[in-house]
């Protein structure tokens, strides 16, 4: 059964799923899966049905070189999903950097605002930070045009640590609560694979910041190139779910308070297995101190 709203934020539960409906013709994982609303309405439905906590709505691919699309465009994709969702008691969050997407979607019932664009618009800040809802702060440098050439790091954790420090005060001057936010170290945004293992190998780094931890590594490239052999082309995108659970485990037992997938199902089983585990272990915290929710920085 999926967290009522109240305590979808709650850290000291288990790993939330988040489900992912991409409302696009063409993201990397799931695109033109829902041409029709309905599709995407219905799908998100079975998320919740299969044990998702919240359905995050997106209407913009944001996979490297996507082109970008009008906001009347985004929001004629997304918003009859988030109120036909919404009005059915789904928890929503809606995937994007517009500031008039976020606004409607809010005003339908979306619960939480997931900027992928690292807190770089500030009307998107206002709207956040006016109507009171939570908000993920995802690391990214760039857009989808230019994020490939700034994948260059001396120190991927140390800067993405710092940067995203950086626009955390940005986003709580902007008058977003601080107990509002939730942090993203935005898997596959202007990093190469080798940083998102060192990303997803320091996750106490960015918990060190204070607050959640929201992760998305679900069908992303840089599992495709470690399943794949010597020489052989990356695995494609749905022949990737598998290690998707493998990191779900993974960032289930760092304590992570959400992971972001398309397969909801195993994802659910993956962290109901993680839980029994832990549950027959000797007392000890069910999550490492390192990635629990620290005091106020
Ligand atoms: N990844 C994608 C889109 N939105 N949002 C957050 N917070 N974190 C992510 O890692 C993330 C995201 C790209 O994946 P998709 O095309 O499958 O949606």
């Amino acid at each position: 059964m999926s967290a009522s709203p109240a305590d979808l934020f709650a850290t000291d539960a288990p790993t939330r799923i988040m489900g992912v409906v991409n409302v696009t013709p063409d993201s990397f994982s799931d695109g033109g899966a829902y041409p029709d609303p309905a599709d995407a309405v219905r799908a998100g439905q079975l998320m919740i049905d299969q044990g998702a906590d919240i359905v995050d709505v997106g209407g913009e691919s944001t996979r490297p070189g996507a082109p970008r699309v009008f906001a009347s465009e985004e929001l004629r994709r997304v918003l009859p999903v988030v109120a036909k969702l919404a009005s059915s008691g789904v928890p929503i969050s809606i995937d994007t950097s517009r500031a008039s997407v976020a606004a409607a979607a809010v005003d339908s019932g979306a619960l939480l605002v997931n900027d992928v664009s690292c807190g770089t618009n500030a009307d998107l800040l206002r709207i956040v930070a006016e109507r009171g809802v939570h908000y993920v702060l995802m690391h990214s440098r760039g857009s989808s045009a230019d994020m490939g050439a700034l994948a260059v790091y001396d120190d991927v954790v140390t800067e993405v640590v710092s940067e995203l420090s950086a626009r955390l005060e940005v986003v709580l001057a902007a008058g977003v609560p601080e107990d509002k936010v939730i942090i993203d170290p935005g898997i596959g945004f202007a990093k190469t694979a080798a940083h998102n293992w060192a990303l997803l190998a320091n996750l106490d780094a960015l918990a060190a910041l204070g607050r959640p931890l929201l992760v998305g590594t679900s069908r992303k490239s840089f599992l495709g190139s470690v399943l794949s052999g010597p020489g052989e082309p990356p695995r494609p995108p749905d022949d990737r779910d598998a290690a998707t659970q493998a990191t779900t485990v993974l960032l289930a037992s760092a304590g992570v308070w959400a992971v972001r997938v398309h397969a909801v199902r195993p994802a659910v089983d993956a962290v109901r297995v993680h839980r029994a585990w832990h549950a027959a272990g000797p007392a000890r915290p069910a999550r490492p101190v390192a990635c629990r929710v620290g005091p106020a920085r």
